[in-house]
């Protein structure tokens, strides 16, 4: 059976001391109950805070919440008071929490904080490493522990490494606000799979990633050292059936109807979060209010009951939003109420499960309109109670869960009149209207539960783990390199393939950065005054950069991408009669994207048209990029001129016009006994596709290739070159 080991900040069971003795509480909602279905798949440990600092206990007392929590597969962090005040209270809740929030002004830079969050990440680490086997799954929950992934990854270097991410992931311009930005982004990349709820968080932290290390991404999959990294989303689903099915229990069909007597012939709306700044409640009030003021034949008609469950009581900006919530429900009560009718029933603390499902069943509506959530789960458990179909939500746009739950009225909690418009249509909606509109939304969440996501993330991170074996498979191991170095030396006719850029120097983009240095030359005279070797540079680069390049070696040369060949000690030729008329008809679209991607440049080239954007903006160039090759191969639909995209490139040509076409001209020469080809980028990919099964074709770099070996770098291509009898550097 697989081992599964859970990290979150707090254990699903906590501990607390009362007149001597220990307690300990089960958390009732939450992952844990949620998962235990999935949970029998694994032998699996949960890694957490006990909710109790170590001060508080004695050594004796450790040892008895370490044995009784165990039994129940936990396994306890301790942290002293003073770390849990920088970690958790500081770094976590007083600044993340908040600038992930969008709630910049409320966020606190401050360094002790972050050395205690580093500390107690440490301290997370060490745990961890101390459970988990080489082969364990390892599942870190939320933003307590951004740097925890790296952390464990240096000291198990092929764990399994999942991150799930329970809060949205901000913009680039709020994210760089983070004085310690960079180090958080290292810890998260530690993590093989990192998972958002939304598509929007995932594409925030694509951009963090790009702009700020630099790491480029194709579709989520990223490159980070020798390892790839995933990033997607999992919207996170809820226990459908726990809620379907509570509904139904008399015991819960009791309360519903006795708060439903309560509240009398009049509307019930219902409205329940954590107390967080977050989660809208006072803007809430406030549209109730103007709700009441505008619609003067609600008043006695309506009544919204308001569950505020403590939450953070020690930090400050909690305290303050406790008395602004206390204040409003005064004054809309005192505005609006009547003898017998008090509009706003406010409740301040945490609820048995059975009274929050009642309190979900009896309502006729439920206003959820945080500012941000990462997704809100309250949203949808009030749908899963709704098994007659009666029932509306309206929910904020901000909330990720909005992305799901289309069919709810959906509204910006900052736009008062577009609340209070839902809070009227919501009370007016026909029956048959709400019933359909919740059925679509009830098949979606049973269908997406808790335990489908929770299994496709351990999935996909599964799927990840094997995608890097199977690229470690081509990685020139000793043994190949041997073989590679053996074959070369019996051979007595042998070829070279090899591109310039990206392969025998570190891509560049300059000229002048890019011609060849002295180690390189001798590299290169090597290898070419051994006569039993072909050497053929093949590059993108034109006729004339490459006659200064290599002007005085006895080397083959191959120019833009194949359209031009020059064998030893002959004339550049062209590879066919070409035509350049198509010309006049694209160079005035790469003229537009250029004017629109300040940075981007157009290379004209003899039989080609080039648009350079490496030194754009990345992002826009990204957009850009895309567009142009869309727009170019809409244009060029049944012609002969084809869009190949190079490394920050997108190079325009005539079909028919490739490297492998211009590899095959040595190709097809002679029976070469050694075959050896060298490349970095997509145009490498046609050489390699024309060598026969005996070549060696070797990729530089990452990233999916044809190529049966992959290599780190330029300079590792050196070492392999020099190795083979190129090297004349002593
Ligand atoms: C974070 C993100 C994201 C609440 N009050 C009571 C109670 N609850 C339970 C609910 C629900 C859960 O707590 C609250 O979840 P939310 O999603 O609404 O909000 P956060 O606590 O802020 O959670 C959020 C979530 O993580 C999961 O990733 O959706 O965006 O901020 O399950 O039922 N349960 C009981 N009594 C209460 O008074 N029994």
């Amino acid at each position: 059976m697989k081992k599964l080991i859970m990290v979150s900040n707090r254990l699903p069971i906590s501990v607390t001391k009362k007149e001597g003795a220990l307690k300990f509480y089960k958390s009732t909602g939450g992952l844990a109950t949620g998962l235990s279905s999935f949970y029998r798949n694994y032998e699996s440990k949960w890694i957490g805070w006990p909710g109790i600092t170590s001060e508080k206990i004695s050594k004796e007392d450790r040892k008895k919440i370490r044995e009784s929590l165990l039994e129940e597969n936990c396994y306890p962090v301790f942290i002293s008071q003073s770390d849990l005040e920088r970690y958790y209270y500081g770094f976590s809740n007083k600044t993340i929490w908040p600038l992930f929030h969008y709630f910049i002004q409320y966020a606190v830079f401050n360094k002790n904080f972050w050395e205690g969050y580093r500390k107690v990440n440490r301290t997370f680490a060490e745990e961890v490493v101390e459970f988990a086997r080489k082969d364990a799954i390892i599942w870190i929950h939320d933003y307590h522990l951004m740097l925890l992934p790296r952390m464990i990854r240096e000291k198990l270097p092929d764990a399994s490494i999942g991150f799930f991410f329970h809060i949205p992931f901000p913009s680039f311009e709020v994210f760089r606000l983070l004085p310690w930005r960079n180090e958080i982004l290292h810890g998260l990349l530690g993590a093989d799979l990192i998972g958002f709820h939304s598509y929007d968080y995932a594409r925030h932290f694509l951009s963090c990633i790009h702009r700020l290390l630099g790491y480029e991404h194709m579709l989520g999959q990223i490159n980070v050292e020798d390892r790839i990294v995933r990033v997607d989303a999992f919207p996170m689903g809820i226990d459908f059936d726990k809620f379907a099915g509570a509904v139904k229990k008399p015991e819960i069909q009791k309360e519903a109807k006795r708060i439903k007597k309560k509240i009398g012939d009049r509307k019930m709306i219902l409205s329940v979060d954590r107390l967080d700044y977050t989660k809208g409640i006072p803007q809430r009030l406030e549209c109730f209010d103007l709700f009441l003021e505008r619609n003067s034949e609600y008043r006695e008609k309506v009544t919204l009951i308001l569950v505020a469950v403590p939450s953070r009581t020690g930090v400050e900006h909690y305290q303050i939003l406790k008395r602004q919530i206390e204040e409003l429900v005064g004054k809309v009560n005192g505005r609006h109420g009547t003898i017998g009718w008090v509009p706003v029933w406010y409740l301040y603390r945490p609820l048995p499960f059975n009274k929050l499902v009642a309190l979900y069943s009896a309502a006729d509506v439920a206003l959820v309109t945080p500012m941000r959530d990462g997704m809100n789960l309250i949203s949808k458990e009030y749908i899963a109670t709704k098994v007659d179909g009666r029932g509306v939500l309206i929910l904020s746009e901000r909330a990720g869960a909005a992305s799901e739950l289309g069919e709810a009225i959906i509204v910006n909690p900052d736009n008062r009149e577009e609340t209070v418009r839902a809070i009227k249509e919501a009370l007016t909606m026909p029956e048959e209207e709400q019933i359909e509109r919740n059925r679509t939304m009830q098949e979606r969440l049973k269908r997406y539960n808790v335990t489908r996501w929770a299994q496709e993330f351990i999935d996909r991170l599964e799927h990840t783990k094997e995608l890097q074996r199977a690229l470690q498979v081509h990685r020139i191991t000793p043994q190949v390199r041997k073989r590679i170095i053996g074959d070369y030396s019996k051979a007595t006719r042998r070829l070279l393939l090899l591109d310039y850029d990206g392969t025998l120097v570190p891509f560049a983009g300059k000229p002048s950065r890019a011609q060849p240095d002295p180690e390189l030359r001798k590299l290169l005279g090597g290898l070419t005054s051994d006569r039993r070797n072909e050497v053929v540079i093949i590059s993108g680069r034109d006729r004339k950069t490459l006659d200064n390049w290599f002007g005085p070696f006895d080397v083959n040369l191959v120019g833009e991408h194949g359209v031009w060949i020059k064998e030893r000690g002959e004339d550049w030729r062209l590879i066919e009669p070409l035509k350049n008329d198509w010309k006049e008809e694209i160079r005035p679209i790469l003229e537009l994207f250029t004017d629109r991607t300040p940075g981007s440049f157009i290379e004209e080239k003899e039989y080609s048209l080039v648009w350079h954007y490496r030194r754009a903006n990345p992002e826009l160039a990204a957009i850009r990029s895309r567009e142009l090759k869309e727009t170019l191969l809409d244009l060029t639909q049944n012609r002969d001129i084809g869009v190949l995209e190079g490394n920050k490139v997108i190079e325009v040509k005539k079909v028919g016009i490739s490297k492998g076409k211009a590899a095959l001209n040595w190709l097809e020469k002679e029976n070469w006994d050694f075959i050896l080809a060298i490349g970095d980028d997509w145009t490498d990919e046609d050489v390699f596709e024309v060598l026969p099964e005996k070549a060696y074709s070797v990729k530089v770099g990452f990233g999916f290739s044809r190529a049966a070996y992959r290599i780190e770098s330029p300079e590792k291509v050196r070492e392999l070159l020099g190795q083979l009898g190129g090297k004349s550097d002593e």
